[in-house]
């Protein structure tokens, strides 16, 4: 018997609908052919290469069964689930017993569904009361959300992808979208091929295909993004392109950045950027020229010490010029990973709780408690440690137990040798993954099989705010759970059962909705019975009509949720990168993505079609630099920085600036030999969103 299912991509976070074919053999389902659906709102039909194969390695190099063993230097031995679950439930005990709470961390990701992240928040903020829950989004989205709270006084992406359609002028900065949003590319270069007045301007170091499209491409220098920023607003405001009636009625803080913006004279800005003044001035022009500008970013922007400084100067330019909460207008971040929105709605960082509330807000804990029949209290109100705060824990003992899901820290986290030397120290490291080994399986005590995409139930929220269900259709492999119930049954066994008496997730749905409610990003009219029927974007409060699913911004009546509803200018210079390139260390490497990989490659690296398109890590390196140092393309070359050191393979190529070098980070120790990017990279972060530089850092070379 064959069927069709409809889901959504498990990989980026354009969120695009897929039906699946299957066939059920002696109750056996297989996957088959996986194609776009094109009913639905965000995708209309179309996948890229990763979507159109991710069948073809669910299956394989599972892991079947919880592992566990005393300590590193022993075999993995199979235990039961109830063993495992002892083990947790003692070792979160001892630690609550002796050092106390915040002794345990959990990091997960922007891989769960809303549903595994929402219990998992419940358990660690809710019941056990530390908010030491922290995600891969911390390397990822965190500017972005600290970002928009500072500049609007909350989270939330205001475009749709429609506004892609219906914009003058698109401006990507630190974004590879063709590569790393492929479909989202399409739907914008689609309508700017066919408008002649549209100009698309690419802001990235790199000649990356998106830079190849684009009417004006700006190679700054790595790091300078605010001083472009500042740049332009000095010749928009020179120009008198402002909306001045905009500004008075629905922004503060205006004069402040008008004194700031006076220090950035054109000559001055394409000095520092690295840049023709004339480029500049033309992409200052593109924004004068245009009544709708909509501005797009991810790691280029977020992945920076001043992350979120880069994301409010940008978000500058639009309120000086009045584009926002218009159609083709807004700042609009694209997510990473399939379900980092969800993750952000649902409280899954170490700051935030459910309902785009703050740790930090008394008034924020007290609705959480309550809605949550927890006593008074019962919520710390400490933010939690960061990602790389959990590493430093464990280094200095203060972290006993570490529990790691869905996300592979052991070639994603910076400073790969120190973290690996932290993992070691790690009295108890619980590794919840589908796949069997990964690099991170190697600093486990307990492996903890998951059932991931296709084998368990919930919902994914994109870019755009659209929310699709996503359905089990196959069997686990072997013992796998969801991540969801393994949370929910370890808060029982901790003593918490009537806290976690979910019978299936849809029950665990209906409660998160509630607790959106009057919130920002209220979808609490929501639930999976409705979802089955179409993806559907929020806000989506109870009572809103059904046939209202898509192509909402938010922001339409400018008003804000800062407490004097108005969206607020940041006044800033940049401060530069945290580690500058100097005499030891000329280069700055930045480390990003290719377009058939996703990440550590736990799938694709089983995918014969995205192998051979990429079959391994190449250096990318001016032929200037090149020269120099007698680099051919081909010519094995070390790498090095203060921290560690690589090798790769030199393409020489007048793709990236001269003195910046770049490596994909996606081969960890498993899949190459000495090409794992992160044992270069620095974990120095921004002081607000706490993200790691991931983007840049200071290195030197020579032939291997
Ligand atoms: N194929 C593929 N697609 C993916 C993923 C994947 O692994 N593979 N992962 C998903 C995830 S989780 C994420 S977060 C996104 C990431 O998507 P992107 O952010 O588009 O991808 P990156 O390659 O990490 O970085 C983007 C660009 O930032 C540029 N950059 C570096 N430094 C600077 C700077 O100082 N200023 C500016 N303006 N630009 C700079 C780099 O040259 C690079 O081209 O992709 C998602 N989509
Ligand atoms: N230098 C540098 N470093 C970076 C970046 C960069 O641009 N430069 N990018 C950063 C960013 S933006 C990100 S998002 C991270 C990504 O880094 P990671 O999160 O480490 O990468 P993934 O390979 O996506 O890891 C996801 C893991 O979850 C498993 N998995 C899949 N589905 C499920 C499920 O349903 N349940 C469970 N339990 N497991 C599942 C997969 O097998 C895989 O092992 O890397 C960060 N690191
Ligand atoms: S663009 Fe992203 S969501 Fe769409 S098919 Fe490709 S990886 Fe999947
Ligand atoms: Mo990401």
């Amino acid at each position: 018997m064959s069927e069709k299912v409809k889901t959504v991509c498990p990989y980026c976070g354009v969120g695009c609908g897929l039906e699946v074919m299957t066939s059920t053999d002696d109750e056996k389902v297989s996957i088959g052919k996986v194609m776009g659906d094109r009913t639905h709102p965000s995708s209309q039909g179309k996948v890229c290469v990763k979507g159109a194969t991710v069948g073809e390695a669910i299956k394989k190099s599972r892991l079947e069964y919880p592992l566990w063993r005393e300590s590193l230097d022993q075999e993995f031995q199979r235990i039961s689930w109830d063993e495992a679950y002892d083990k947790i439930v003692n070792q979160i005990n001892k630690v609550r017993d002796t050092i106390g709470v915040d002794g345990i961390c959990m990091y997960g990701s922007g891989q769960f569904q809303t549903e595994d992240y929402y219990i998992a928040q419940k358990l660690f903020k809710g019941c056990l009361g530390t908010n030491n829950f922290d995600a891969n989004s911390r390397l990822c989205m965190s500017s972005a959300v600290s970002g928009y709270v500072g500049s609007f006084g909350a989270d939330g992406p205001p475009c749709t992808y429609t506004d892609l359609e219906n914009t003058d002028c698109a401006f990507l900065v630190g974004t590879n979208t063709a590569d790393c949003h492929p479909i989202v590319f399409n739907r914008l270069r689609a309508y700017h091929k066919k408008n002649d007045h549209v100009k698309m301007v690419v802001v990235d170091p790199r000649r990356t295909a998106t830079a190849e499209a684009a009417d004006l491409h700006l190679p700054i220098r790595p790091g300078t993004d605010i001083d472009l920023f500042n740049g332009i607003a000095h010749l928009l405001q020179k120009w008198g392109k402002i909306d001045p009636d905009f500004i008075a009625q629905y922004t503060d803080n205006f004069a402040h950045y008008q004194e700031i913006i006076k220090d950035y004279p054109p000559e001055k800005v394409a000095h520092i950027c690295g840049i023709p003044e004339a480029d500049l001035v033309s992409a200052a022009t593109y924004w004068e020229q245009s009544n709708r500008v909509i501005s797009m970013w991810s790691m280029g922007l977020n992945q920076s010490s001043e992350g979120t400084a880069k994301i409010r100067t940008l978000i500058n330019l639009h309120l000086m010029t009045g584009t926002i909460g218009k159609e083709g207008c807004g700042p609009f971040s694209l997510t990473g990973q399939p379900n980092a929105m969800g993750g952000r709605e649902a409280g899954g960082l170490a700051h935030i709780l459910p309902g785009y509330r703050l740790v930090h807000n008394p008034e924020h804990r007290a609705e959480v408690e309550q809605l949550w029949n927890l006593p008074q209290n019962s919520i710390s109100p400490e933010a939690g440690k960061t990602a790389w705060e959990a590493i430093m824990g464990l280094e200095t003992g203060e972290v006993q137990f570490y529990w790691v899901a869905a996300t592979n820290p052991v070639v994603s986290m910076p400073d790969l040798e120190r973290t690996k030397k932290a993992l070691q120290n790690s009295p108890f490291t619980v590794y919840q993954d589908a796949y069997f080994p990964t690099e991170t399986a190697y600093y486990a005590h307990l492996v903890l099989p998951a059932a991931q995409w296709s084998e368990k139930t919930g919902t994914m929220t994109n870019s755009e705010r659209v929310v699709t269900y996503c359905p089990s259709f196959s069997e686990p492999v072997g013992e796998g759970k969801a991540d969801w119930e393994i949370f929910a049954e370890v808060g029982r066994r901790l003593g918490f059962e009537e806290y976690f008496a979910f019978e299936n997730s849809a029950q665990v749905y209906d409660e998160y909705v509630s607790l959106t409610k009057n919130r920002p990003c209220d979808m609490s009219g929501l639930s999976h019975d409705l979802l089955k029927q179409a993806p559907i974007q929020w806000p989506f409060p109870e009572g809103a009509n059904p046939d209202d699913k898509y192509g909402r911004r938010l922001y339409t009546d400018f008003k804000f949720h800062t407490p004097n509803q108005k969206a607020q200018f940041i006044a800033v210079h940049s401060r530069g990168l945290a580690e500058p390139p100097n005499p030891d260390y000329p280069f700055v490497l930045t480390i990003g993505r290719l377009y058939g990989h996703w990440h550590t490659m736990t799938r694709t690296g089983r995918i014969a079609k995205i192998n051979k398109m990429h079959p391994e890590p190449l250096l990318e390196i001016h032929p200037k630099d090149a020269h120099q140092y007698g680099i051919e393309s081909g010519d094995m070359v070390a790498i090095t920085s203060l921290r560690g050191k690589g090798i790769f393979k030199a393409l020489v190529t007048r793709a990236i600036a001269p003195r910046t070098l770049f490596v994909p980070m996606h081969w960890g120790f498993l899949w190459g030999e000495n090409t794992e990017a992160n044992s270069l990279s620095h974990p120095m972060a921004c002081p607000v969103s706490k993200q790691p530089e991931l983007k840049a850092c200071a290195v030197n070379i020579a032939r291997a």
